[in-house]
């Protein structure tokens, strides 16, 4: 039998058969991107590598962000977000959120400054993980319903039945809400914030403790 030669794509390994029957072999220029994931769960919503504003739906989403410094919100849903690297801000709204800052960025203005994630988690036990630590990051509570009982050292912030955990002292600073806060800061370098009315701040042993009364937002405090 006289096996008619085939002309193969270009960068595909195939297998010739005794009958003449090509299959391509799988890999090469066949093989299909890698499913962006989040901690092992595939992404429902992906995000460029410039500044992106990614908005979840009502449901679960999967978001990963890429660089860039984003705008995410995840919306309903128990949300897993990924915002990858740059200076984001990250509100995971109603539902249990796992939020995941990724590496920080740098502003390259005289000096240079690094610029760190903001984490707003809304509703529900969240959990906020900064990354690396290069520049300071923020959970912030200013717009919180009910005020905050925060302990860096502990890494818990509470408020109004919800407890959200902050990841292994990678959220450095904390945004009061507008009601009577407490903030107890931990030995890293924090920032306590004040919100909108008095904010009772007390810290950790060798760090100062600050109490802010004021009618704007301003920085109460910064202990080392
Ligand atoms: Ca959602
Ligand atoms: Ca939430």
């Amino acid at each position: 039998m006289k096996i008619r030669s085939m002309a193969l794509p270009l960068g595909a390994a195939a297998l010739l058969t005794p009958t003449g029957l090509t299959v391509a072999a799988t890999g090469g220029a066949f093989a299909a991107d890698p499913q962006p994931a989040c901690h092992a769960e595939g992404a429902t919503i992906v995000g460029t590598d410039h500044r992106d504003h990614l908005v979840g739906t009502a449901g679960r989403d999967v978001i990963v962000a890429n660089a860039g410094s984003d705008v995410i919100e995840g919306k309903g849903g128990n949300d897993l977000v990924c915002a990858g690297k740059g200076g984001d801000k990250i509100l995971g709204g109603t539902g249990k959120d796992r939020l995941f800052g990724g590496a920080d960025t740098v502003r390259w203005d005289e000096p240079p400054e690094w610029i760190g994630d903001t984490f707003i988690g809304g509703p529900g036990n969240d959990y906020f993980d900064g990354g690396e630590f290069e520049a300071k990051d923020i959970a912030d509570y200013k717009g919180a319903d009910f005020r905050i009982v925060a302990d860096l050292r502990a890494g818990t912030v509470k408020s109004g039945g919800d407890t959200d955990r902050l990841a292994n002292g990678s959220i450095e600073s904390v945004m009061g809400s507008a009601h009577n806060d407490r903030v107890l800061g931990s030995h890293e370098n924090n920032s306590l914030t004040g919100g909108l009315a008095t904010t009772t701040s007390s810290v950790a042993a060798a760090a100062t403790a600050c109490l802010a009364t004021s009618s704007t937002p301003r920085r109460a405090a910064t202990t080392r």
